[in-house]
């Protein structure tokens, strides 16, 4: 594996390449052009000048998260086509600049969700935070300014102000995808990608819907074992491939994490890990990486990847906002440095345990 760290571009994040340099361990970054538009074709002179600053840093583009697939492709609308071909375009620039991990998600109207972004926890830190309840008293519009006092001034991935100023018009163009319809259109789109990834090496990881359950009546299919490998069939072609986000799946307690990780052996190629704090079963706060402050078994989910060969980018997920720190929530440094060197040293543990048979 390769540990990584989100940077969402120096216009964009409060954290530089030279501090990502410094956390131990960590060799390369997960990046993307955060200024694109879904449906269009990347710029190939912009990646090159991306990858030309990544590397100036003594770091290595490990992938992107994300190229965003348009609505258009999610409901099979007609510009679909066209947006495909620009996707395509998009792969192909990719691959020329040797990058050969692209996450996406195929979520209709938001791309998670949470209720509050600066949850007060006992040690005085803030993190991102989930209740049931919260959303049940909202309609989206309102969730949307629910939550925008929160983010420290930055843009939020799948929170864009431009498009929740059409959230109306977005649920419109949902309201007759059901979710075979959907996993129908994700069928569709994987299909005509796949020749681009074939000829390039590009493997395409696919991040699981965030809660796992449908919230305001939208359709869910990537959030359980049984309907991510129903995907994986659907598409027999390893370049079909899976991010697996411990944080995502890990919301419905039902989800067994390290089953789903063995059930993909070879098909996970990209993986978040962080660990959440339940509450209840539908209330829970993003708590630090460690295991003995959240729900999870980190140490087992680690142990997962590891025993299938896992060897693409891994990367801390949702950081804590800790030591007074001002960023995007969810994307500080500080907390996020922590959580990858406590992932590198589970992953060390796990690694010379097993080579010395113990
Ligand atoms: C990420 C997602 O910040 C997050 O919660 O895990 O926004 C993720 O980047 C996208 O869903 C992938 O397309
Ligand atoms: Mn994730």
């Amino acid at each position: 594996m390769q540990m990584t760290l989100r940077w969402y571009g120096s216009k964009f994040d409060t954290v530089t390449l030279s501090q990502i340099r410094q956390i131990p361990g960590v060799t390369g970054v997960i990046t993307t052009l955060y200024d694109t538009v879904p449906g269009e074709a990347w710029a190939p002179e912009k990646i090159r000048a991306l990858r030309k600053e990544v590397e100036a840093a003594g770091l290595t583009i490990a992938g992107i998260e994300s190229v965003n697939v348009s609505d258009a492709i999610k409901v099979g609308a007609p510009e679909r086509d066209a947006h495909i071909e620009n996707y395509i375009k998009t792969l192909e620039a990719l691959g020329r600049e040797d990058i050969h991990m692209v996450c996406y998600n195929f979520m209709p109207v938001f791309d998670w969700t949470r209720t509050e972004l600066a949850r007060k926890r006992p040690d005085g830190s803030t993190v991102l935070a989930y209740t049931q309840a919260a959303v049940d008293a909202l309609d989206p519009e309102e969730m949307f300014s629910s939550i925008n006092g929160d983010m420290n001034g930055a843009v939020m991935p799948g929170w864009e102000p431009e498009r929740m100023a059409k959230v109306k018009e977005l649920f419109e163009l949902y309201k007759d995808v059901d979710a075979e319809k959907l996993f129908e259109n994700l069928v569709c789109f994987l299909q005509k990608i796949m020749p681009v990834c074939d000829k390039y090496d590009i493997n395409m990881a696919i991040h699981p819907d965030d809660p796992a359950w449908s919230v305001f009546g939208l359709p869910r299919i990537i959030n359980n074992k049984e309907n991510i490998l129903r995907l994986m069939r659907a598409v027999d072609n390893k370049h079909n491939g899976v991010t697996f986000c411990a944080g995502s799946y890990g919301t419905d307690l039902r989800n067994d994490l390290p089953g789903i990780i063995r059930a993909l052996e070879g098909r996970v190629h990209f993986a978040h890990v962080r660990n959440l704090k339940f509450n209840t079963p539908d209330d829970f706060e993003e708590a630090a990486h460690l295991s003995s402050d959240g729900s999870f078994d980190m140490y087992e989910i680690m142990k997962a990847l590891y025993e299938t060969g896992f060897d693409g980018p891994i990367r801390p997920d949702h950081g804590r906002m800790i030591w007074g720190e001002v960023a995007m929530p969810g994307y500080g440094l500080y907390d996020r440095a922590l959580g990858a060197a406590y992932l590198n040293g589970l992953w060390e543990a796990i690694d010379k345990a097993k080579k010395r048979g113990i």
